[in-house]
């Protein structure tokens, strides 16, 4: 199974040399596409030099500060243009532990492969490192809200350590994404599951960024929240609908 890992930076220029170390070294035969978006601070220049002299590293350059999603989005394209079998997403920060990979390749690579495997930090055996009592707070309360908003059983539909099986991606209308920060991550766990896929959860240890700083905002939280809470209410209209209509056609 070939995959590729689509790590999104901006201004990652301390962490993403770790970062990159590590999953070179936990899992040398996949391969990496960072997808920078102009960082002011050089990390595309830095990702460059390393993908010239490693094949395994690749860089797609964007001309500036587009937002996670669309960063993704731009990634997975690329990804699936070369045919890779799996497309994982990786923050650059050092939160999601590249050696924990694995663990998320081995599920989606089973015989009864879930369409998306999500790193977990809400299911039993996972943990969070380092974060203070309010991000936990958010975070918790966030994926109960999701939850029960729509109607699924995803511990943790805003995380961002996953793998994706192709042919899901490609099942899926990749251009209509609009989401940016955690939104995107609720966005394509909802557009799976809505299209019929199966997602399944392993647990991970998310360990708090030690370096650079969070793009994480009011405003992209306020995204999550307003978005979920509409497709919530669409998905129960419709099928509000259903019932409505069912008996004139029965
Ligand atoms: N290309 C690109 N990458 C981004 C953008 N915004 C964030 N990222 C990257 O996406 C990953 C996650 O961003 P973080 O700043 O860690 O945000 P977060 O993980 O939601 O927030 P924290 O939990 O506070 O770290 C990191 O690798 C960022 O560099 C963007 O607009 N474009
Ligand atoms: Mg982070």
């Amino acid at each position: 199974m070939s995959t590729l890992v689509v790590v999104p930076t901006y201004d990652e220029r301390e962490s993403l040399p770790v970062t990159l170390e590590r999953l070179r070294a936990a899992q040398p035969d996949v391969d990496v596409l960072v997808v920078d978006d102009a960082s002011p601070d050089g990390t595309g220049r830095w990702a460059q030099e390393v993908a010239e002299r490693d094949v395994r590293v690749h860089v797609l350059h964007r001309a500036g500060k587009g937002g996670l999603g669309a960063a993704y989005v731009a990634g997975f394209g690329w990804g699936l243009e070369r045919g890779y079998d799996v497309l994982c997403e990786m923050d650059a920060d050092g939160s999601h532990r590249p050696e924990e990979l694995g663990r998320l390749l081995a599920r989606v690579a089973a015989d009864d492969a879930p369409d998306l495997v999500i790193g977990s930090r809400w299911v039993p055996g996972g943990r969070v490192v380092n974060w203070p009592w309010h991000r936990s707070v958010l975070s918790r309360g966030g994926n109960t809200f999701v939850r029960v908003a729509l109607g699924i059983a995803v511990r943790d539909a805003t995380g961002g350590f996953r793998a994706f099986r192709a042919e899901a991606l490609r099942a899926l209308d990749l251009a209509a994404v609009e989401s940016h920060g955690y939104c995107f991550q609720v966005d394509m766990t909802w557009r799976v599951l809505r299209g019929g896929g199966s997602v399944a959860e392993v647990p991970i240890t998310f360990v708090e960024r030690v370096a650079g700083s969070s793009k994480m905002s009011r405003a992209i939280v306020a995204e999550a929240l307003v978005k979920t809470t509409r497709w919530g209410l669409r998905y129960r209209a419709e099928q509000l609908g259903g019932l409505v209509r069912r008996p004139g056609r029965g």
